[in-house]
């Protein structure tokens, strides 16, 4: 179930990679539980209440559901950030010797509607991470049902990886004004949606630009993002992300350690 030669070619050169069927229906069902646990506040554990860890909250009402870390604090999303094929996959499209989780990212996009659209405007990961001393760092996205271009899959813009792209934002919900910013770069914003049946997973670059559309299916499109880190990475001083407030402090630097397998557990190899 690992990715060939050919398979590695191709992330390297588009910045992404769709996986065949590696998730098994039952890891998925037990995600799905999870999310709906993580939502009603049923948690196995705790993380400190810091403004990193309180994301979406039932008071901000049915808009787009964004929570990092929920991975920690319930298991059985933690067992499908641990499923092995994952990891190992992300260790060979990046080149590896290890992997660690960097953070996960629970998402739940409403069914449009008017006055209730939801997207994820282009952006990069990187922008993110420039904490980061690895520029190889990945993502597997891992939707809990089918995705595709009508209930709102993620969108890749193939190639961007190798570009050195400003002004994009995670949170935008105008599209024009962020393929205009893309063509004022001469960068084409012309997008990649994969059609991805249930347990396949797609794989992208820290630098590859992807967003996605309004959920204009029947049903909210439910989904985690495990964000990845090769265990060669390590704080850029100088930078800072959200992970440092939950990270203990490496005494050498005495900045955050990245390497904290309370935070950020190895996941490959096992
Ligand atoms: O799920 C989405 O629509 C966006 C996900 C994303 O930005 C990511 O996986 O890095």
């Amino acid at each position: 179930m690992q990715p060939e030669s050919d398979d590695i070619d191709f992330y390297r050169e588009h910045g992404y990679w769709i996986s065949p069927v590696i998730v098994p229906a039952e890891v998925l069902d037990a995600a799905e539980r999870g999310m709906e646990r993580f939502y009603a506040g049923d948690h196995d554990h705790a993380l400190p209440d810091v403004p990193v860890t309180r994301g979406w909250q039932p008071a901000d009402g049915d808009v787009l559901r964004k929570n990092d870390y929920a991975s920690l604090r319930v298991d059985e999303l933690a067992a499908l950030v641990r499923h092995p094929a994952i990891a190992a996959t992300a260790a060979a499209l990046s080149g590896a010797d290890g992997i660690r989780l960097w953070h996960d990212q629970l998402l739940r996009k409403p069914v449009d509607r008017p006055g209730g659209s939801a997207r994820v405007g282009w952006h990069t990961d990187r922008q993110y991470w420039q904490s980061c001393t690895a520029d190889t760092m990945l993502t597997a996205w891992v939707g809990f049902h089918d995705v595709d271009e009508v209930n709102g899959a993620v969108s890749f813009l193939p190639g961007s990886h190798r570009w050195d792209v400003t002004g994009l934002d995670f949170f935008s919900q105008d599209t024009a004004s962020l393929d205009a910013a893309l063509v004022a770069q001469d960068f084409d914003p012309t997008p990649f949606t994969p059609r991805m049946r249930r347990g396949q997973v797609s794989f992208h670059h820290c630098r590859t630009v992807h967003g996605s559309s309004p959920n204009r299916g029947t049903e909210p499109r439910r989904s985690l993002a495990i964000h990845l880190q090769p265990t060669t990475n390590r704080w850029r001083p100088g930078a800072s992300h959200p992970n440092d407030a939950l990270v203990r402090t490496d005494p050498e630097t005495n900045g955050p350690d990245y390497t904290d397998p309370a935070i950020q557990p190895l996941l490959w190899p096992r």
